[in-house]
């Protein structure tokens, strides 16, 4: 099945009794028992779900991977994979990543005895420089949030199959439509699927696909024994979404390509960062990387740059209006964010200084209305700013 026609059908069937077209809402928490431990092989609702179970299905086949996981968040998806390893394990992260895993990972998973290096993974030496004979994983944000750093996960997965060490990509923002790690040689992805996975800003969200039956059994172990579960109407939320995803992320970088065009030849603007960009230093990695499953180039809908100043930055987000000044990122609708004092407040000054966080910095994820609407926007924010 053609990516377009998985993201519509995979993991779904009609439902028995009716012939429902769209899977139901499995709204129960617990499933009738013929007698102690006579089920229908399902038992209880955080263990299984019929309608978790389709989305699951239903982005595993999108990222072309064999078992899906689906969590209350991106975090929830993120804690779960931590939780694989044991005190004493070392981790290798890219050091930029969304504020929020930087934050679980030195503030909580260290407290548990996990060791992490904060690593340039955009360069492969870097993270050779960083593996030690403890190291089990290596955590990979491309492109990061929100300075849109590219690394290269064919030649990191190399080197991971090489040194007996896991891959796991955060694949949250070009979605599985743009960028397949798996395919690549990932060993696990993870979206936080608030995010494009999801669209529409109504869910918080997260998923963990593999493509090992030995990894698939623990994920799934930890799924139910840890419990960090999505509802299902929640996990219904996304199906449905999942099913516009090829449409909406073409729509999302054909728009954003052009803001970023448009504040590249804007003066108010020094440096404006968008994978597509010739100008991006990493331009030639997203052309071979970052591509839809019919071949077609595009790297979502995050686009960055930096103003003249804080005070310039401010005075830009209070005026815009069809943007929404907001945290999050990836809905239908376009939102615009201050990193240094929103999503990155828990990364400490000197962490976004070293990875080039600054505080004029502004990130826009751009939706999918009209792109000129969204130009104009930005001009009379421009307006005596
Ligand atoms: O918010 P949650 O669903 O728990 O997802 C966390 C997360 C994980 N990975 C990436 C790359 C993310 O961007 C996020 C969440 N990010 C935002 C809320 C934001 O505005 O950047």
């Amino acid at each position: 099945m053609k990516f377009a026609t998985a993201a519509i059908h995979a993991g779904q069937e009609k439902e028995a009794k009716t012939g429902a077209v769209i899977p139901p809402i499995f709204q129960n928490s617990t499933y009738a028992q013929k007698g102690p431990g006579e089920h229908t092989g399902y038992e209880y609702g955080r263990t299984q779900n019929p309608t978790r179970e389709a989305m699951e299905k239903n982005v595993a086949a999108l990222e072309s991977g064999t078992h899906g996981f689906a969590f209350g968040s991106g975090l929830a998806a993120i804690s779960t994979v931590a939780q694989l390893f044991q005190a004493g394990d070392h981790i290798i992260a890219t050091e930029n990543v969304y504020g929020g895993t930087y934050r679980f990972f030195t503030k909580v998973m260290e407290k548990f005895g996990l060791k992490f290096s904060w690593v340039d993974t955009s360069d492969l030496q870097h993270i050779k420089n960083a593996i030690t004979p403890n190291t089990k994983m290596i955590f990979v944000e491309t492109p990061t949030n929100p300075m849109l750093v590219l690394s290269d996960l064919a030649a990191i997965a190399d080197l991971c199959r090489e040194e007996n060490i896991l891959l796991t990509v955060d694949n949250t923002f070009l979605s599985p439509y743009f960028q397949r790690p798996l395919e690549l040689g990932a060993d696990i992805v993870l979206h936080s699927t608030t995010k494009y996975l999801n669209g529409h800003s109504d869910v918080i969200g997260g998923v963990i696909v593999v493509k090992n039956d030995e990894l698939a059994q623990k994920i799934g172990f930890l799924q139910n024994a840890v419990g960090a579960v999505p509802s299902p109407f929640d996990a219904w939320l996304v199906l449905r979404s999942l099913k516009t995803l090829p449409l909406r992320m073409k729509a999302h970088a054909e728009n954003a390509i052009k803001i970023a065009e448009f504040l590249q030849g804007h003066p108010a603007f020094h440096t404006v960062s968008y994978p597509d960009l010739p100008s991006h230093p990493q331009f030639a990695l997203a052309q071979k990387q970052h591509k839809s499953p019919g071949g077609s180039i595009g790297s979502g809908g995050m686009v960055t740059c930096i103003t003249e100043s804080f005070d310039k930055a401010q005075a830009i987000l209070r005026k815009l209006k069809v943007f929404t000044l907001a945290e999050s990122l990836g809905g239908v609708e376009s939102l615009v964010c201050h990193p240094a004092s929103m999503t990155h407040a828990s990364v400490p000054p000197a962490m976004r200084e070293k990875i080039g966080l600054s505080d004029a910095l502004i990130r826009f994820s751009v939706g999918v209305e009209d792109a000129d609407d969204l130009i104009k926007d930005i001009e009379q924010a421009l307006e005596g700013v």
